[in-house]
């Protein structure tokens, strides 16, 4: 399998919550390598364009109100297969349906504060970390465990 990146956004809140550290760490165990990470406001123009997919919907105002209330954490990761393997650690968008074991499953409430973005696509994810990082923010190295990960 490829070699990919993806990007993530742990919510805001979730820094309040202390529950970024638990986070992270499940993306280490998992074998992702951290290739940028940043605290943000997110400006309304970065949310925008993050979610210019869903202008229009019912939910797209108060998303775009939640995602700029607080500082989140953005993280571009790096592994084999990485779009799928994050969607899967991260869990179904709904909380409620999400499995025991994934992060939103475990950390979730409701839809709209459901922990954690996850890149759907690898085109997604091309567009998400150039909206969020300058390149020089992205630090490229090699992994002494290669063979676990
Ligand atoms: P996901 O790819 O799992 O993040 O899900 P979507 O792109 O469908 O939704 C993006 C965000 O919009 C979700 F993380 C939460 C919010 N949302 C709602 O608040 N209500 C909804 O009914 C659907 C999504």
């Amino acid at each position: 399998m490829a070699i990919e990146r993806t990007f993530t956004i742990i919510k805001p809140g979730v820094l309040q919550r202390r529950l970024i550290g638990e986070i992270i760490s499940r993306f280490e165990t998992k074998g992702f390598r951290i290739l940028g990470m940043k605290t943000m406001r997110i400006p309304l123009v970065v949310a925008e364009k993050h979610y210019a997919e869903h202008i229009g919907k019912s939910f797209y105002d108060s998303l775009l109100t939640y995602m700029t209330s607080d500082p989140a954490v953005v993280l571009v990761l790096e592994r084999e297969n990485a779009v799928e393997s994050l969607r899967k650690l991260a869990g179904s968008t709904n909380p409620d349906n999400a499995e025991p074991g994934t992060i939103r499953g475990d950390f979730g409430v409701t839809t709209k504060i459901n922990i954690i973005h996850a890149s759907d696509s690898l085109e997604s994810a091309v567009k998400e970390i150039d909206i969020f990082f300058d390149r020089n923010e992205i630090i490229i190295y090699s992994d002494s465990l290669k063979e676990w990960y």
